[in-house]
């Protein structure tokens, strides 16, 4: 990647876009963070890197109405200690956020924990401005919560990942801090007991708002780093909820009394700082980036006890949104080279295709890459983004070969 150019203005940004699409048409490389740039494939050498970080002013905070509207470059600790000034936040879980910009997190996509509860970006960005392949600001949505006029191109460019427009400013809508939060952290001995306190929690008339399913030396990890002595004897079921104290302290009772009859070998109350540090542990598990190689399974959520049980027969550290389907694993450091990264996820790749699911690559050695499903076998919408892609960016300028191969 070449010297990175800087906007200070929308203008600006659609001006320097617009005189590539005439004249040198150079691959261009949004970037915010910088955090995710090895998430998927890597993309093309020599691209023009386009740096959003000095997009990063507060345009309208209406706290009454409960939105903001920023542009993209903002730091997520930044928005997230602004919008606590009101006691509002925006409720979803951002990994490295003294990194991470609104516009990347938009354009990943990403979620965490809280998704279970709180749904994800495309439930929270009302309105987005976006500079196109040709250089033309366009907008989509708005400043207000009501409004419906037209295409959705506030869901279709979230988890774009800059392949679409490069992102420059975003309005959101926002949800009130919760006065407490806490946890239940129940071990199990096997996952089909887990299997059985899911399917009862899935019909509690408590309101929690994750449902996290640790295994291998993903529980160990995570409860280290909680700091507050947990046995991680996996599989462990951990269970969030948030409210006033009241709420929280009705939802725990509420939670024991239906965990307890699934075999559920201990139940533990996590609160106050431990709490917020197993909040931490439990949104920074999928960056730590220390493993060989680390995946995405998402399946019906039916099956996530199946397919954990399997990962982590093969050595794999797990971490389930198990209301949500989806499975983050880390292969063990012994899947050392390409071959045996490839072979120990084979079995784990046909398990998501029958279960109806897939299997993407979020992370690994780039040198594996080419030989990697980095975004899982071929979808049946597939075909229809290229199209939208081929139309929106005929020359391939925007992050090309980042997503599918467009
Ligand atoms: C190992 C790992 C696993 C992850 N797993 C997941 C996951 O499971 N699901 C998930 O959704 N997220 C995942 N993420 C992403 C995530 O948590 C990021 O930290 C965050 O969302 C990206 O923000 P950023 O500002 O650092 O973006 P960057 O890393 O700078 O960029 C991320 C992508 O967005 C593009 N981009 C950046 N800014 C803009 C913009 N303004 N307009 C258009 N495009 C832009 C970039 O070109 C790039 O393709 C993962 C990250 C890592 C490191």
């Amino acid at each position: 990647m070449t010297n990175a150019f800087t906007p200070a203005t929308q203008t600006e940004l659609a001006r320097f876009v617009a005189e590539n699409a005439q004249g040198a048409k150079r691959p261009l490389t949004p970037v915010g963070g910088r955090t995710a740039l090895h998430f998927g494939y890597a993309g093309k050498d020599g691209a023009q890197v386009v740096d959003l970080h000095g997009l990063s002013k507060v345009i309208d905070y209406p706290a009454r109405d409960m939105t903001v509207t920023v542009e993209a470059g903002l730091r997520i600790d930044e928005l997230q200690t602004l919008l606590r000034t009101e006691r509002q936040r925006l409720p979803i879980d951002i990994a490295q956020s003294a990194r991470a910009t609104i516009g990347g997190a938009i354009a990943t996509n990403t979620s965490g924990p809280r998704r279970f509860g709180h749904g994800t970006f495309r439930d929270y960005v009302i309105g987005i401005s976006a500079v196109d392949a040709h250089g033309k600001l366009f907008k989509g949505g708005g400043r207000v919560v009501k409004n419906v006029a037209g295409y959705d191109l506030c869901k279709l460019l979230t988890g774009s990942r800059g392949s679409l427009g490069i992102i420059s400013q975003v309005t959101l809508k926002l949800r009130p801090v919760a006065e407490t939060s806490a946890f239940l952290w129940c071990p199990f001995e096997i996952f089909a007991e887990v299997e059985n306190a899911l399917g009862r929690l899935l019909q509690s008339d408590a309101r929690p708002v994750a449902l996290e399913v640790l295994a291998g030396s993903a529980a160990h990890l995570i409860a280290n780093e909680a700091r507050a002595g947990l046995p991680s004897a996996s599989p462990v079921l951990c269970v969030g909820v948030e409210g006033t104290p009241q709420e929280v302290e009705w939802q725990l009772d509420r939670l024991r009394k239906e965990i307890t009859p699934y075999g559920v070998q201990d139940l533990i109350r996590v609160e106050g700082e431990s709490a917020e540090h197993l909040w931490t542990a439990l949104t920074e598990f999928q960056t730590s980036a220390d493993d060989p190689l680390t995946f995405q399974a998402n399946l019906l959520p039916s099956r996530c006890m199946e397919f954990a049980d399997a990962a982590v027969k093969l050595g794999v550290s797990v971490q389930v949104h198990a209301g949500n389907g989806i499975v983050i694993g880390q292969l063990p450091e012994e899947a050392a080279t390409v071959e045996q990264a490839l072979a120990a996820l084979s079995s784990l790749r046909q398990f998501a295709r029958q279960a109806k699911g897939n299997l993407q690559v979020l992370h690994c050695d780039p040198e594996w890459k080419s030989r990697m499903p980095m975004c899982g076998d071929p979808e049946p919408a597939w075909p229809l983004m290229r199209q939208l892609k081929q139309s929106l960016d005929p020359h391939g300028l925007l992050n090309p070969g980042r997503f599918i191969d467009a």
